[in-house]
Parts: structure tokens; C-alpha cells; sequence
């Protein structure tokens, strides 16, 4: 289940843009630099998901309390954790080792930040533009990733191959268990044990590859994500970003430029244009106060990421994550359907995002375990219509719960 405050890590090769992409998204000042490894301990931050909010359908003034609603936009709080870079080898404790992906473990989906413009080698080391392919760098780091994962697994194999020869264990509860710190569940591996044709083969029959191709596919069931093909604003990654598209679909890839956003949201907080993340354009309001480098920058911007991309890509690769990958939707549950107000008179207070296929009785669990267990039923508040426990929610229900018990909260 995924939490309330779903969680995103940013990983990636060193010296791609992961903290540029980390400060746009969470304004949090972090250290950026063009060299690798700048980034050694992870940074935190709460990133804001863009959905439309149905207050303008209701014709209401809403009063946010779990997110914020400006101009009938409802941001809704994610984290979001920014990791250090990954080289060749980190599985094995090159640069920074493989600490960086005990930080990831708990994340509910991932953004895998790309240099699309191919400015900095296998390493992370700066070179000529163009001159390193970002299609291998994709295929090197999700290796690290693999190699990581197969290796915690081929670490304690023999031991795990005999509780269920000799133990009788069941083999998807076992490898989930050796894979539990990650958030792999029981459904993970058998979806990935059939994909990967290893359903029903003897553990002890499993080669090196065949652990390493289960690592891989696990981890695509239990971690979903997104490749950032950041450094769009550079023209090199134009033909990179198309064959990115081909290799791994248009739907995993965002064309995105980190640099573009952070400066927008920079300016934008400073006053010097009016900015929505996720934009196609934006205005200039102080011309005034622009020094003639600033100007050059935003008109650069526009030229090379906004009209050539459509937009800036950052907020579109955190939606993407959420609503595509996780497949979750947004709701508003409130306790009066017919004022929209929480218990203290906020209107449509909360916005949860539940994964597609909850119910409303899932629901009235997530908000509390007490409206759970005294669940009468619930109304659609758009449709006024009396909802049986069983009832999937659809994307931007508003819903209220009618339970046996009053709860004081909410
Ligand atoms: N042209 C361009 N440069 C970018 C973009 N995003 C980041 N950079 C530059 O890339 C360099 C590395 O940025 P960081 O955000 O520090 O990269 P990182 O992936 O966090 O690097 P490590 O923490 O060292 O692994 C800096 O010089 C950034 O200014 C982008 O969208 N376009
Ligand atoms: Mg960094």
C-alpha cells in the first residue's frame, strides 16, 4: 500500500542533473556542481504533484489542509529523495559504493535522471557534448542496480535454495522475504518468476544469469520508473531523446531540462515572471529588474526547451511517475456531502491518492482504522448517490463516509 506521502528517489549516474532536478522540484537550496560526486549524502524534500482540483466544479472556495489549491490547481505533497551518483562498478563499492541504494530501498517508484545531451563520459566526467552515448548509460546504471539487487540474493542462496528443498518454504515467500527491504512483495516475484520463465523451476537449477534476469524483473514490478532524459535545453540531445523513445517507449521517457526549471522557479519566487511548473510559457513582469544575462537565459529557455519540448518536462516526469506508473488517482473524501467540509468546516479538506482499484471501504480504512471498521456506506457527493463498500473509486470522486462512529477528527 503505498503511504500517504507517497516517496520518489532520484537516481542516476553521477553529475547528471539529479540535485538541479531535486532543487526545481523542492526549491531546497542543494549543492549543484559539474563535477562528479558532488551530491554524498541524500537529500529529502517534499515536491508538489499538479492535478486539477474539482473546487471550480463545485463552484467552491476550498480550504486545503493535506495540500494546496491555487487557481483551481491542487498540489499535492510527495517526497522525493535526491541520491548520490552511481558509476560502473558501484555495486562492488566503486565512487561512492552502493550505500546510495540502501537509501532507495523504500522509495515507491523511482526517476532515473539521464544525461541526454551525452556531455559527461561513463564515468560522470565532463565531456563533449554529444560525445557519450546515453543510451549506454541507461543500460550501465540499471546493471549497478540489477548486479546490486542479485547480489543480496546470490549472497545467501545455498542457504535459501535449502529451506525450501529441505524446509519446505514456499519459494515466493522466501525470495520476497530476502527481498523485503526493498519493498518486494510476495505478487512482485511471482509476476517477475513467470515473466522471467522461471516459475516453477527448482531454485537449485537457477544459473547466475537466471538470478540476475529475476533481479531485473522484480525489481520492474516492485519499482517502478521513469528515465529523465535531462539536459533537453542542449540541441545534442535531440536525436538521443528520439532514440531513447525507441529503445525504452515514449511513455518511460520525459524529455527534461532541470537547469531550465530551477531557473524559471527561481525567477518566479524572486517576482521577475509569472511561472506555473509545468508551463509552456511564462512572462516576464519586472523587465525592469532583468540583468541583461537574465534576459539572454530566459529567452534561451524559451527557444531551446519551450517551444522545442513544450515544456520544461520536471513536473511532467513527477506526474508521469505517480499517476502512470503507480498508477494512483486522486480523491477527496469529506465528512458533510453536502457542504464538502471536514468536521471544522474546511472544505474539500483532503486530497488522498489511492491506487486504481480501491474501494471505498479502502478507503474509509486509509482515513482511519475506526471509519474502516464502522463503515455504513458511502455517498458520491457529484452524483448524490449511496454507495455499497464493494464501490471502486473512480478519479476525482468526492466521497463521503457514513460510519457507525463519529470520529472526533476529520
Ligand atoms: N545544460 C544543462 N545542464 C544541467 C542540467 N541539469 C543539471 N545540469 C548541470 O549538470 C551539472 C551536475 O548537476 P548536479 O545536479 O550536481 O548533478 P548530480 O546528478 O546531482 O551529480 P552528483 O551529485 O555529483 O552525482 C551541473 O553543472 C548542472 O548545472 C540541465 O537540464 N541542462
Ligand atoms: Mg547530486
Amino acid at each position: 500500500m503505498v503511504s500517504t506521502m507517497p516517496e520518489v528517489a532520484l537516481i542516476g549516474k553521477t553529475n547528471v542533473g539529479k540535485s538541479t532536478m531535486f532543487a526545481a522540484l523542492t526549491m531546497l537550496p542543494v549543492r549543484i556542481e559539474a563535477r562528479p560526486f558532488t551530491t554524498i549524502k541524500p537529500n529529502v524534500g517534499v515536491a508538489y504533484l499538479k492535478v486539477k482540483c474539482v473546487c471550480k466544479e463545485f463552484g467552491v472556495k476550498d480550504n486545503p489542509k493535506n495540500s494546496l489549491c491555487i487557481d483551481g490547481v491542487r498540489y499535492v505533497p510527495v517526497k522525493v529523495i535526491d541520491l548520490a551518483g552511481l558509476i560502473p562498478g558501484a555495486h562492488e563499492g566503486r565512487g561512492l559504493g552502493n550505500k546510495f541504494l540502501d537509501e532507495m530501498r523504500m522509495a515507491d517508484a523511482l526517476i532515473h535522471v539521464v544525461d541526454a545531451a551525452g556531455s559527461t563520459d561513463a564515468e560522470g566526467r565532463p565531456c563533449p557534448p554529444g560525445s557519450y552515448d546515453p543510451l549506454l548509460e541507461v543500460e550501465a546504471i540499471e546493471r549497478e542496480v540489477v548486479l546490486w539487487v542479485s547480489g543480496m540474493l546470490r549472497r545467501d542462496w545455498a542457504k535459501t535454495t535449502r529451506l525450501v528443498e529441505h524446509g519446505g518454504a514456499d519459494v515466493s515467500k522466501i525470495l520476497a522475504t530476502r527481498l523485503s527491504g526493498l519493498g518486494v512483495m510476495e505478487s512482485h516475484v511471482d509476476k517477475a518468476m513467470e515473466k522471467a520463465g522461471l516459475s516453477g523451476r527448482k531454485l537449485r537449477d537457477w544459473s547466475a544469469d537466471d538470478v540476475e534476469l529475476f533481479a531485473a524483473t522484480v525489481m520492474k514490478e516492485a519499482k517502478p520508473m521513469v528515465i529523465a532524459a535531462n539536459k533537453a535545453d542542449m540541441p545534442q540531445s535531440i536525436d538521443n531523446i528520439k532514440r531513447l523513445k525507441e529503445r525504452y517507449g515514449d511513455e518511460n521517457v520525459v524529455p527534461c531540462s532541470a537547469e531550465a526549471e530551477l531557473a524559471l522557479r527561481r525567477a518566479s519566487e524572486k517576482g521577475l515572471i509569472s511561472y506555473t511548473p509545468g508551463d509552456s510559457t511564462f512572462t516576464v513582469l519586472r523587465e525592469d529588474l532583468l540583468t541583461p544575462q537574465q534576459r539572454r537565459a530566459l529567452e534561451s529557455i524559451k527557444e531551446r526547451v519551450l517551444d522545442v519540448w513544450g515544456s520544461t518536462g520536471v513536473q511532467e516526469v513527477l506526474n508521469r511517475v505517480y499517476f502512470d506508473k503507480l498508477g494512483l488517482i486522486p480523491v477527496y473524501p469529506v465528512a458533510d456531502a453536502s457542504s464538502l467540509t471536514d468536521s471544522e468546516g474546511n472544505v474539500l479538506p483532503d486530497v488522498y491518492l489511492v491506487p486504481r482499484g480501491t474501494t471505498v471501504k479502502q478507503l474509509a480504512y486509509m482515513i482511519h482504522t475506526e471509519l474502516g471498521e464502522s463503515f455504513i456506506y458511502a455517498v458520491d457527493v457529484r452524483k448524490k448517490t449511496k454507495l455499497g463498500e464493494n464501490t471502486v473509486l473512480k478519479e476525482n470522486d468526492v466521497i463521503s463516509i457514513v460510519a457507525a462512529k463519529k470520529l472526533k477528527r476529520k
